[in-house]
């Protein structure tokens, strides 16, 4: 974040990705294309949430190297250092200290009603942790710890910005105004693009089936592969409306790659079969990837320029951040602490 930035008074923004694999189109239209225009009007701060992503199981080498890969695939979808903050999360220690005053302000009840711990918790029934039950905590205090106004994300993380809004409303009727309260924004296309497989499920990294996901990594002829196999429905006619899970996600898809407006999309492939529809989608989606993937090779490869980056953004989070959990740490009563 230039220096100019930071002085000036722009709203600033804070989001989030778990490093748990190669993000997906999912990933991509729902929550980080979204990051880049954004970067124009607010200040940002980006994070691989690599804490976030022991909340389930996951082999140290695959999490190390997913975390590089993560960092890199976020500057090969354009965001920019000279506007914005990209760091690993726990390189800032501070966020994992304000989630612990944060659980002091956050029932158990609230973190039980939570849908994405109620599915991970059926989905992996022998290791219901406690990180797993506490990570929206976390997530309140990545947040928190900026005092972000905004935050972009996915549809499916509504619930847990809104449990990040009590949290903060909570703890400033406590002790009196400390956070903002920050607002949710969702991308209007695509919010929620579905699993291939499944058009009623949210495409999702840890699907066990390949071929439900595309990958923002995979060639033109894989992407082609999985849209020609992507399940639809008995009838024939490209049209956008209930029932149609598989055609509504495809159009959703190509509306939101292409630029143009479902109707368009409707009109342009009336008559056509769902073989040529799903052909071109997979087209438009491969030739909307492809500059991501060349320079995501570049990246990839330079890792000494990765950990500068990384390092650099990681230290200035950090003084940033301290400053508000000093605010919160004398608020609460805790003894200013000397040790440096
Ligand atoms: P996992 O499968 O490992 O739980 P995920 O694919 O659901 O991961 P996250 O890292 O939890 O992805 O989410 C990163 C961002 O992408 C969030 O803002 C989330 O809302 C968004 N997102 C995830 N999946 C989709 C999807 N299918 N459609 C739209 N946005 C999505
Ligand atoms: N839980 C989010 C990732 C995340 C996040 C955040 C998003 C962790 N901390 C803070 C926005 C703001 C998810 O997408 N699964």
């Amino acid at each position: 974040m230039s220096e100019q930035n930071t002085t000036e008074q722009k709203k600033l923004i804070f989001s989030g990705i778990q490093p748990t694999g190669t993000f997906t189109l999912g990933n991509y239209i729902g929550a980080i294309r979204n990051w880049k225009p954004l970067q124009e009007d607010y200040r940002c701060i980006y994070c691989v949430v690599d804490e976030h992503a022991i909340t389930v199981k996951i082999d140290p080498a695959k999490l190390r190297q997913k975390t590089l890969e993560a960092y890199a695939q976020l500057l090969a979808c354009g965001i920019d250092l000279d506007k914005s903050l990209l760091f690993i999360q726990s390189h800032v220690p501070t966020h994992a200290q304000l989630s612990w005053v944060l659980n002091c302000s956050t029932q158990f009840g609230e973190l039980s009603r939570m849908t994405q711990f109620k599915d991970k918790s059926q989905r992996h029934p022998d290791d219901i942790n406690a990180g797993l039950f506490d990570y929206p905590v976390l997530m309140a205090a990545d947040i928190l710890v900026y005092n972000a106004d905004l935050v972009p994300v996915g549809a499916d993380q509504m619930q847990h910005l809104e449990l990040a809004r009590t949290i903060a409303r909570r703890f400033n009727g406590r002790y009196g105004d400390t956070f903002t309260v920050p607002e949710g924004y969702v991308a209007p296309v695509g919010a929620k693009v579905m699993s291939l497989q499944e058009p009623t499920k949210k495409m999702s990294k840890s699907d066990e089936n390949p071929n439900a996901v595309i990958l923002i990594l995979d060639d033109k002829d894989t992407i082609i592969r999985k849209c020609k196999r992507a399940v639809t429905d008995s009838e024939t006619e490209v049209a956008f409306r209930e029932g149609k899970d598989g055609i509504n996600n495809l159009l959703t898809i190509y509306s939101a790659v292409t630029g143009k407006s479902i109707e368009d999309a409707v009109k342009e492939f009336a008559g056509q079969g769902y073989g040529t529809f799903k052909m071109a989608v997979g087209e438009a989606i491969a030739d909307h990837l492809a500059p991501v993937r060349e320079e995501y090779a570049k990246l990839i490869a330079d890792k000494a320029y990765l950990k500068e980056c990384y390092t650099r953004c990681g230290a200035e989070a950090l003084r940033y951040s301290q400053r508000v959990l000093n605010k919160v740490y004398k608020k609460i009563g805790f003894i200013p602490s000397e040790i440096r």
